[in-house]
């Protein structure tokens, strides 16, 4: 997995300032090894690369013919460091400044020879390629790229990056074969670090004129590419060329439609379009801004989703869906076919720890619930059906600390039950067969009501028991 650092700093949070900024500031981007059996991120395989003080953005990997390469964007290639109140430019305009940023070109399998071989420092327990070993073994590119750049994306048969500048009407195709041939050819000049600049026009292969802003590009199974225009509120659709040209009627390279949408989209995903074999039919525009689209309940407006049907050529996409979300901007959606996903209806086993993924060894079965007392130690085993609790009544003292174990013994679809105690700040969802385990200081005397909080049947109102937590005796109330 590949994370671009973003905003520059000196490399494990060391302090310089910022009149040093060229000198000991610098960008990074880390690569995580994904342990795909674990699950996890393996960090004893994971490194980063030493950048300039570039600020790195969005990356995308490489697929088929340009697998084991990684494509990163920055922006402020100008190297501004703020101050408006000192009387510098703002940041917005410092990082405007120049026509073109810098795409960067990893070899990360490369990059990852180069790492096991051990040619790293090590940062804050953190191995970093520097920068001057990227150089040397060829690890590292750079090649300018369309102002303000977001979004890199690889076509589905790996071929073309598609770099979408956000101050600039088109989006700049590269050839994965000309930044290869270029790299062979050796034809550069350097950046102030040292890092090969290749030539915009020796690794070119197209600039398509779409619109303003544009953002972010999808693909779709029929030659055709999705970019999203935030400052035109569109989805342009544009054809692709190469192997893609025969997909399509028109032109290669070519903008074949806009669709508007409301309002100022950001993200945009296709049904699988990340992918090598996309399916086509749908996209769906991520919009940052809803304005006047749905009821003003506040001033924090919701967020838009927007479903466009693309299951058709030329010019004839449109909006079939319309999803206000209450929340933030969402970063990244993906598409995927609904037939890929296989989840449990219910939990495997009775008594199933989802965090252990086995069978807890406190699993509580019918006709053995108990409530166990070991000195100030109190366990319950209770057990969880429509719609009661057992036991019905767990009665303790004040000043124990209680373990309450609980298993749904349902194994119906969807039998969902909640165990709630709100004055002790307990709340649990049970799914079918889930197990769960709390355990509290019962510091606070009194009669609380434990009940159900999902309407599990018509008499869910009756899945409720009492916990009653005794005083401390007036002998121990007196000794105080
Ligand atoms: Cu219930």
């Amino acid at each position: 997995m590949v994370e671009g650092g973003q905003y520059s700093a000196p490399l494990g949070w060391d302090y310089a300032p910022l009149s040093e900024y060229n000198e000991k500031y610098r960008g990074h981007v880390t690569f995580w090894k994904f342990d795909r059996e674990q699950g996890r991120i393996d960090q004893s395989l994971s490194f980063a690369i030493e950048l300039p003080p570039y600020w790195q953005d969005l990356c995308d990997a490489g697929k088929l013919v340009s697998d084991g390469w990684v494509f990163c964007n920055s922006l402020n290639t100008e190297r501004a460091t703020g101050g408006v109140e000192k009387g510098n430019p703002p940041f917005e305009a410092g990082a405007s400044q120049n026509d073109t940023d810098y795409l960067h070109i990893f070899n990360w399998k490369k990059a990852e020879e180069v790492f096991k071989a051990g040619k790293f420092e090590t940062i804050k327990d953190f191995p970093v390629i520097s920068i001057k070993t990227a150089v040397e073994e060829g690890i590292l590119f750079l090649a300018p790229e369309p102002k303000s750049p977001h979004g890199v994306d690889v076509t589905p048969d790996g071929k073309f990056m598609v770099v979408a500048g956000k101050l600039d009407p088109h989006v700049t195709i590269y050839s994965f074969d000309k930044l290869q041939k270029a790299i062979e050819a050796k034809k550069w000049e350097t950046d102030d670090y040292g890092i090969p600049v290749l030539p915009l026009d020796d690794v070119k292969e197209a600039q398509v004129e779409l619109g303003l802003g544009p953002l972010h590009t999808v693909y779709d199974n029929q030659g055709y590419a999705y970019t999203s225009l935030f400052l035109d509120s569109a989805v342009a659709r544009w054809t692709l060329g190469g192997d893609f040209a025969d997909k399509h009627p028109e032109e290669p390279w070519t903008l074949v439609a806009k669709i508007p949408v409301q309002y100022n989209i950001g993200h945009i995903t296709a049904a699988e379009g990340d992918t090598v074999s996309p399916d086509g039919k749908y996209v769906v525009a991520l919009n940052k801004w809803a304005i006047d689209r749905f009821q003003n309940v506040g001033p924090l407006l919701p967020q838009n989703f927007q479903l466009i049907d693309i299951d058709n050529t030329g010019d004839n996409m449109q909006v079939i869906y319309d999803m206000p979300i209450g929340m933030g901007e969402p970063h990244y959606v993906q598409m995927i076919k609904a037939d890929k996903l296989n989840p449990w209806e219910v939990y495997p086993e009775i008594g199933w720890d989802p965090e252990t993924q086995s069978i807890s060894p406190n699993a509580v079965k019918p006709g053995e619930e108990k409530v166990v007392r070991n000195g100030k130690n109190v366990e319950v085993f209770m057990t969880v059906v429509r719609s009661h609790y057992t036991p019905e009544h767990v009665e303790i003292e004040q000043g124990d600390h209680v373990i309450w174990h609980l298993t749904n013994i349902e194994r119906a679809y969807d039998a969902t039950h909640g165990f709630s105690i709100p004055a002790y700040n307990i709340n649990l969802s049970l799914e079918p067969g889930e197990h769960q385990t709390v355990e509290f200081d019962a510091d606070v005397p009194g009669v609380f009501s434990y009940y159900c909080t999902e309407f599990c049947s018509a008499l869910h109102l009756e899945m409720t028991g009492y916990f009653l937590v005794k005083p401390s005796g007036s002998q121990a109330s007196l000794n105080k």
